[in-house]
């Protein structure tokens, strides 16, 4: 973006890999590996997922035509660094991080082996950038990208142990320089903090109504798998009874969302389903009594494999800052009279906001006024 490629504009979901979100079925249909980073391209004609970073910054370098030389060779020498970057940071990086901080049985041989090995990446690292600014010399490329977050964290502190220092990471300062003009780029520092956690993904989101779905799961797998071959992408899907009084339990709500992703999966499209519990919607009852269940809905919802939670009829501040805060997945409020400003959602830590019938209702009143005042 940095770059003038407004299209390569993109949302940014956390995953927090230290609360195992990584685990989350909503995240391992991106990537069977259970491994940040993962993306999906809606800008394409049909959506694209890719797994590892690696393969995520060929394709992106790819469609944009930056970050990676036109010629062969440098092509190649570009792919060789990449290449090395994921078949040697996350594994010798990562078992060095496990065996010396994370073990609870501290093997010498193992840290041994794994510090040692580190310790000649960072050389291997450390004499290519010697009189070199960047990995292929004087073009910042996705050879550098790749490898920032590994050894450019590392010489920076970022790691959340004394990496750095029993590393003795002072010894490369070549590598020590690139990390420090890097890390200074307004793109590297643009991605090290997302402008918004949890945001929603750039889809079409097709309504559900209350007869647009079935009562038998069977039929909702049927019915979900043909939307999908319309191409679309994303769904709302509500918990109240289809054609009936009140809500689905909870356990009976999860199992229509498991049949849902069940048939997503088949057809291989990382589906966004918009889990919306009509719980505050025409509801007498004091709203703040709903906002325990609601949160207990929320949890098994994400578990089901929903991608995230809408809560229309909710407007009090204080219970959607406890819906944002309780609830992994992120959250969708609909905008009607007495919501907070969009300002103050975003604080709250909403994702997503929707306006429903609101707008069109208000639009056909007016037109309605004028047309009697023309009429009379
Ligand atoms: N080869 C993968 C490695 C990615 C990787 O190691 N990700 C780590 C975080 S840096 C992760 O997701 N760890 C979570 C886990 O192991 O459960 C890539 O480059 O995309």
């Amino acid at each position: 973006m940095a770059a003038g490629v407004n299209e390569a504009d993109y949302d940014a979901w956390l995953i927090d890999i230290y609360k195992g979100d990584q685990f989350g079925s909503g995240f391992v249909d991106l990537n069977p590996n259970s491994k940040i980073p993962a993306l999906i391209d809606y800008g394409a004609d049909k959506p694209v997922r890719i797994f590892e970073s690696g393969a995520i910054l060929l394709y992106l370098a790819e469609k944009f035509g930056r970050f990676i030389p036109l010629d062969v060779v440098g092509r190649m020498e570009c792919m060789s660094w990449l290449f090395w970057q994921v078949g040697s940071a996350p594994y010798l990086g990562g078992g060095f991080a496990h065996f010396y901080h994370y073990a609870s049985v501290k093997l010498e041989y193992a840290i041994d082996r794994f510090t040692m090995e580190a310790k000649r990446q960072l050389h291997v690292v450390d004499q290519r950038l010697a009189g070199r600014p960047f990995i292929l010399g004087k073009d910042y490329s996705i050879a550098d990208i790749a490898s920032f977050p590994w050894y450019g964290g590392l010489m920076l502190g970022w790691w959340p142990f004394d990496a750095a220092e029993f590393l003795s990471v002072h010894e490369y300062s070549n590598v020590l320089r690139w990390a420090e003009s890097l890390v200074e780029r307004p793109a590297v520092q643009r991605g090290r903090s997302p402008r918004r956690r949890r945001r929603y993904g750039r889809q079409a989101i097709v309504g559900g109504s209350r007869g647009g779905y079935s009562e038998d799961d069977g039929d909702l797998a049927t019915n979900i798998s043909r939307l999908l071959e319309l191409g679309v992408i994303g769904i709302n899907f509500e918990d109240r009874v289809v054609k009936g009084p009140g809500l689905y339990d909870i356990e009976r709500q999860a199992r229509r969302l498991v049949a849902i992703r069940k048939a997503a999966e088949q057809k291989r499209v990382g589906l966004f389903i918009n889990a919306r519990t009509d719980l505050f919607l025409g509801q007498s009852r004091d709203p703040a009594q709903s906002v325990g269940e609601a949160l207990e809905r929320a949890k098994a919802y994400a578990a089901a494999g929903a991608s995230g939670f809408f809560i229309p009829g909710l407007a009090n501040d204080a219970l959607i800052g406890r819906i944002c805060e309780g609830v992994t997945l992120p959250v969708n409020v609909m905008v009607m009279d007495g919501v907070p400003s969009n300002d103050r959602l975003s604080e709250l830590g909403v994702s997503r906001i929707s306006y429903g019938p609101i707008p069109y209702i208000s639009a056909m009143s007016a037109l309605q006024q004028e047309a009697k005042k023309v009429l009379s």
